[in-house]
């Protein structure tokens, strides 16, 4: 039996692979940070009970800051793959702790890496490093594949460039194998309620059951290579399941604006949204409704812009190149934008439905 370690496992991401990793036979050991409140519902079904000596999955306290608490974790668990998932995430929110960004983010990496080394498991342990699209940054040329420059345009892809370079500096001075995944933007209904694909299907199931009027938005011209989590992290396995340890873009080869999701994600709602101004100006209507199942109405504005959305430095145009891992890896992916959109919005307007409404008003107020 193989065992596995997830930093960053209660996260999208995280819940996604442990799943995965648990359904291939693993016994999986996960990190996760003491929070005030229990914020473990993405793996809360995965759960066993620790007393049952058979038990395949099991949750660490630990910090990606401490490296005393890394060694350790990995001394106890030897595992034979270590998935790097855990960071500070959000890219807006870097500018506001970048120091705490860096440390978490690259040096974090470094921290494992160097467990690795301390522990003499150089032989033993494959390490998969989660690195980003958000290293191209600056537009230097489309699509973007693992020869493209790279360009960083916030503290959070800076702190990933010294983590991808660290990892790939160890795979060459120590013969590790330690991996890349250059991972472009990937959703679920399990993605974090503040990054914007979410931001918008929680909305628009909100505004379409009456619990919401409209959503505020920051860049609508930002341009994403949207997937779904589920079939990134099957890559990922793939990528420390290869001979030789290397480098792989994950990513559709497809780009869609913000603007355009949010139009989609009101489609699944049975309303048709259209924008109108410019900039800050901008706005978005309800051109038409079919269907009475929710409470929308034609000329209804759905969406405004708020600048406090907008980013120092953006990242306008994503668009992955994902020959290499279609070729090596044979990684295709299932799903679709318009079929990753209509689930997180079913699930979203799941959630309201279940949710008790005289709460939820409450916190929206
Ligand atoms: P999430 O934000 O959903 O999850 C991040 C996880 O890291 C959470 O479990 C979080 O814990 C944990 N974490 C944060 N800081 C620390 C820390 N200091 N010590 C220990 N754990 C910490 O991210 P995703 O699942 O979406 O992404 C997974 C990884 O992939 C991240 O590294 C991300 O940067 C990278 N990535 C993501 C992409 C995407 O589109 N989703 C694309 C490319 C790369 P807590 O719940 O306590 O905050
Ligand atoms: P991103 O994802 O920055 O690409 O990083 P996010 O969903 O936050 O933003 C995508 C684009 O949408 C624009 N945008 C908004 N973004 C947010 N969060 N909220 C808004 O209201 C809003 N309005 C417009 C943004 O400006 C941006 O252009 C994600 C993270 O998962 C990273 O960890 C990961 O490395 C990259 O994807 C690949």
């Amino acid at each position: 039996m193989k065992t596995a370690l997830i930093t960053g496992v209660n996260g999208q991401d995280g819940a996604y692979l442990a799943e995965l990793l648990l359904k291939k036979g693993y016994r999986v050991h996960g990190i996760k940070r003491r929070s005030s409140l229990i914020n473990t519902d993405r793996i809360d079904h995965l759960y066993q009970d620790p007393h049952d000596e058979n038990v395949r999955f099991k949750l660490h306290y630990g910090d990606m800051t401490d490296s005393t608490n890394l060694i350790r974790i990995i001394q106890e668990t030897q595992p034979d793959e270590i998935y790097n998932l855990a960071a500070m995430s959000h890219v807006k929110v870097s500018f506001d702790t970048p120091e705490y960004t860096a440390n978490a983010d690259g040096i974090g990496t470094l921290r494992l890496l160097e467990a690795i080394r301390i522990l003499g498991l150089e032989k033993k342990t494959r390490i998969y490093q989660a690195s980003t699209s958000e290293l191209y940054g600056l537009v230097q040329a489309v699509p973007q594949s693992e020869t493209t420059p790279f360009y960083p345009r916030s503290p959070y892809a800076v702190a990933k460039l010294y983590a991808y370079w660290i990892t790939v500096n160890y795979r060459e001075a120590y013969n590790l194998y330690a991996c890349n995944g250059i991972l472009f933007n990937h959703e679920s209904p399990l993605r974090g309620e503040t990054f914007v694909t979410r931001k918008i299907t929680r909305a628009v199931a909100a505004i379409a059951l009456g619990l919401q009027q409209k959503m505020f938005l920051g860049n609508l011209d930002a341009r994403r290579d949207w997937g779904h989590a589920k079939d990134y992290v099957r890559a990922m396995w793939l990528i420390l399941q290869q001979e030789k340890a290397e480098d792989y873009v994950i990513a559709t080869g497809i780009t869609t604006p913000v603007r355009d999701f949010v139009k989609m994600a009101f489609a699944e709602v049975g309303a048709e949204v259209e924008f109108t101004g410019e900039g800050v100006h901008e706005k978005g209507i309800i051109k038409s409704v079919s269907g009475s199942d929710f409470s929308l109405k034609v000329g209804q504005e759905v969406v405004s812009v708020d600048p406090a959305y907008f980013r120092p430095t953006e990242v306008d145009l994503l668009i992955g190149d994902p020959t290499k891992s279609k070729t090596k890896l044979g990684w295709e992916p299932q799903y679709d934008l318009p079929a990753l959109c209509k689930e997180m919005v079913a699930s979203d307007l799941d959630i309201f439905r279940k949710d008790d409404k005289t709460q939820w008003e409450h916190l929206v107020g």
